[in-house]
């Protein structure tokens, strides 16, 4: 393996701002920045309510970072904050080390984590995208594409370093991401055909979503304590304690400040989420800021329209925390998703939250209507069941959803 690049953070701080957030921030770059394999050195904080137009901070500041930098053999100077082209490159040229902002350091874990053909398109088009304008267009600038943290492809494909060739490949990604879209929203429509219900689990990158896809689901969905530990949406069917057959989606973890062009790229992928019957939100409740976070997910739906959808939030980790926990949301659940116990109280508390949100029914099916009974079974919540001797037949109570075709059936 690779020896570990060094790092120093830099964060500008603002009079009157929110100081747990703004330490908060700073906690999640130094998250990302071991995500990506980074050991973080040092931090610099500079007070400064207004940013420097050229170079972000002020010059004195700068020579102290430079100072520290060559002094402590320092690889890599990451940005807290999104730097424009031209800061980006007059810093460059002052710290005469490597400098990325948070941006280019999310794109770099995004490029390494994405498994799918349209994950990878859709990161190197993002990358691509935020490189091209900060291409100042001689050797030296692109020299610095040479490795490390932020420079790096997803899957084989190296970064391209030259204006045309980027050019050139943005559109070639862009045709091919259009093919990609279209199989998926073929395969989605089909989906939508067989009425499958579908549940998507989202919440807070590491607050424990890819756990319980796997618990429930019992497979094995790459679940990490690194932020971003998945990057492309997987798709599971799942049985639900009544016997309802729902399909569960796991998906990218949300964070806050997401690279615009990253919002954009990954919009398909959280397409799953808007074309949801239910979405699970799963809450790191041991987080000191979890509520930021909830926020944060739920300001995110909002943006994917995916806001009016039954929601059952679950608040995670509970085992790591010592007090009672007083849950923001409603209808909600309190669990450790590394307890068996608890997979099983989600799925009911899932069911219950149905439950109220669907149409009761009572029906009866005769005996030789098999096929009717079954589907019932699957597509329903089926909460009493008995066969009657007397009318040789099945007698049915429980709840469905109100649009489903078999609803007039049975009331
Ligand atoms: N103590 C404790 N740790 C948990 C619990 N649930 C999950 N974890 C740990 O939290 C870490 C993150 O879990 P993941 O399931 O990968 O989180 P995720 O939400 O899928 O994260 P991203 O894919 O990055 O968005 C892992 O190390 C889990 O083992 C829990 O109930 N208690
Ligand atoms: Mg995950």
């Amino acid at each position: 393996m690779a020896e570990k690049e060094q790092v120093v953070l830099v964060a500008r701080a603002e009079t009157g701002q929110d100081d747990k957030r703004f330490h908060s921030s700073l906690e999640e770059l130094q998250s990302l920045t071991e995500t990506a394999d980074g050991v973080v050195k040092n931090t610099f904080i500079q007070k400064r309510d207004r940013v420097h137009p050229a170079t972000y901070l002020g010059e004195g500041k700068l020579q102290e970072i430079k100072a520290y930098a060559a002094d402590n053999e320092i690889d890599l100077v990451i940005f807290n904050e999104e730097l424009s082209p031209g800061q980006l490159k007059n810093i460059t040229d002052r710290l005469e080390v490597r400098v990325i902002d948070r941006s280019q350091l999310i794109l770099d874990i995004f490029a390494q984590r994405a498994k799918t053909k349209e994950g990878k398109l859709q990161v190197e088009l993002a990358q691509l995208q935020y490189l091209l304008p900060r291409l100042a267009g001689k050797g030296t600038e692109l020299s610095r594409l040479g490795g490390g943290i932020g420079t790096r492809g997803p899957g084989e494909t190296k970064l391209e370093s030259d204006r045309r060739h980027i050019r050139r490949r943005i559109d070639d990604i862009k045709k091919r991401l259009s093919a990609v879209v279209k199989q998926r929203e073929q395969y989605r429509k089909r989906r939508k055909e067989n009425k499958a219900f579908q549940v998507a689990i989202v919440g807070y990158t590491n607050a424990g979503k890819s756990t319980f896809f796997n618990r429930a689901t019992e497979s094995e969905s790459f679940e990490e304590n690194l932020l971003f530990a998945t990057l492309d949406p997987l798709t599971r069917q799942l049985q639900l304690p009544s016997g309802l057959q729902v399909l569960l989606t796991d998906t990218v973890g949300f964070i806050q400040d997401l690279p615009t062009t990253l919002i954009a790229a990954f919009r398909s992928t959280l397409e799953e989420v808007t074309e949801a019957d239910f979405i699970l939100h799963m809450v790191d409740a041991s987080h000191p800021d979890h509520e930021q976070h909830e926020k944060t997910v739920l300001k995110l739906l909002g943006e994917l329209k995916a806001d009016h959808l039954p929601m059952l939030t679950v608040y995670n980790k509970i085992d790591l925390l010592s007090g009672d926990f007083i849950p923001n949301a409603f209808p909600s659940i309190t669990v450790s998703v590394h307890d068996p116990i608890d997979i099983k109280r989600i799925l009911d508390k899932m069911e219950e939250t149905l439950k109220k949100e669907w149409d009761n029914y009572h029906t009866f099916i005769p005996a030789g209507e098999g096929k009717q009974l079954q589907r019932l079974k699957e597509e329903s919540i089926v909460s009493s069941f008995h066969f009657d001797e007397e009318r040789e037949g099945y007698v049915l109570a429980g709840a469905i959803h109100p649009d489903h075709p078999m609803k007039h059936q049975l009331l």
